[in-house]
């Protein structure tokens, strides 16, 4: 058996070119956010990606083909199809929907692997997984992907329903470096500040590449993770946004959720009780991390162009 990758044609000669591309995961769409906001978000993001300069290349498993780039046909597909027929797809998820010829929505871990195998260096997507409040043993594949998967992943942070310090610990430990973008501090994905420090500030694309380039160049197998807050404007009051997140963990457990049902239903809970303004936060950080992204990719493809 080949792999079974489909690279969208735009992305496929913006590789062949050595042209920026910049990777999109696909949880987001099916289990994170709700309709129409994730259709909306989905293309704000491509095209943001495109408004800088950069192909947006986003990751799903249809009918047991990876795909890479999709149409609008097949985000609406996806979204058509739903949580109960695309499986939430992380690292152990791959081979069971490609096997079965299932579909399967990408996380950060299974969009990260897509990348690598399509040779996309940069990955732009809201919140990584972590570890879980009060669930230290409920640690995220995406974190362990980092550490053996060599792609920048563009982010606000890990989700702040996540316990961040723990998650902090588990990064170092998979050599993983925090970067924050224009920030000294990790951002708390609703909020811009969660009071515990980065591993580096920068302020520019062109540093960033200049560390992926590194990483690259010393041989080093994991990923980079580049931290940027979400836009002032946007952002949800530390206070109210922690009230919401603490009171959702809290049914969440009462109602025995666990696995990976936990972020959907919690961000589902942390959205009604936010009366919707975690939903603007999300979507604005969506959409300026994909342009931080294309803005980084660009940066990176230039610096290869010149040779420095
Ligand atoms: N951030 C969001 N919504 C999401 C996710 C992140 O705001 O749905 C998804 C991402 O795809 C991430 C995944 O990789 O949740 C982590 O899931 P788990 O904790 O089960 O590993
Ligand atoms: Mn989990």
């Amino acid at each position: 058996m080949t792999v079974p990758l489909d690279l969208h044609p735009d992305v496929r000669a913006a590789l062949a070119e050595d042209r920026p591309v910049v990777a999109l995961e696909s949880t987001l769409i099916t289990h994170g956010l709700p309709y129409p906001t994730n259709l909306q978000t989905a293309l704000a993001m491509e095209q943001a990606i495109r408004d800088h300069g950069a192909t947006p290349a986003t990751v799903a498993v249809l009918d047991g083909r990876i795909r890479v780039g999709l149409e609008l046909a097949d985000i609406e597909r996806l979204i058509e199809l739903g949580p109960e027929q695309v499986r939430k797809c992380s690292r152990r998820d791959l081979p069971l929907v490609v096997g079965l010829k299932g579909h399967g929505a990408t996380t950060v871990a299974g969009t990260m692997i897509v990348a690598h195998m399509a040779g996309i260096d940069v990955f732009a997507t809201g919140g990584i997984g972590g570890v879980h409040r009060g669930h230290p043993q409920d640690i995220s594949a995406d974190l362990v992907e980092l550490g053996r998967t060599p792609v920048a992943v563009v982010c606000s942070g890990a989700k702040s329903i996540l316990d961040l310090p723990l998650t902090l610990e588990v990064l170092e430990t998979q050599g993983v470096p925090v970067i924050g973008y224009g920030t000294d501090e990790l951002p708390a994905f609703y909020s811009r500040s969660s009071g515990l420090p980065v591993d580096l500030r920068i302020e520019s694309p062109a540093e960033a590449a200049a560390i992926i380039d590194a990483r690259s160049t010393l041989g080093l197998p994991q990923g980079i993770l580049i931290t940027v807050p979400v836009p002032a404007e946007h952002e949800l009051p530390a206070e109210a946004a922690e009230q919401a997140i603490a009171e959702a963990t809290r049914i969440a457990d009462e109602q025995g959720i666990t696995g990976k049902a936990i972020t959907p239903f919690v961000l589902g809970k942390v959205l009604e009780l936010t009366g919707g303004r975690s939903r603007d936060a999300n979507t604005a950080l969506l959409v300026n991390n994909a342009a931080v992204a294309a803005q980084i990719a660009v940066a990176l493809a230039e610096r290869r162009l010149t040779g420095r």
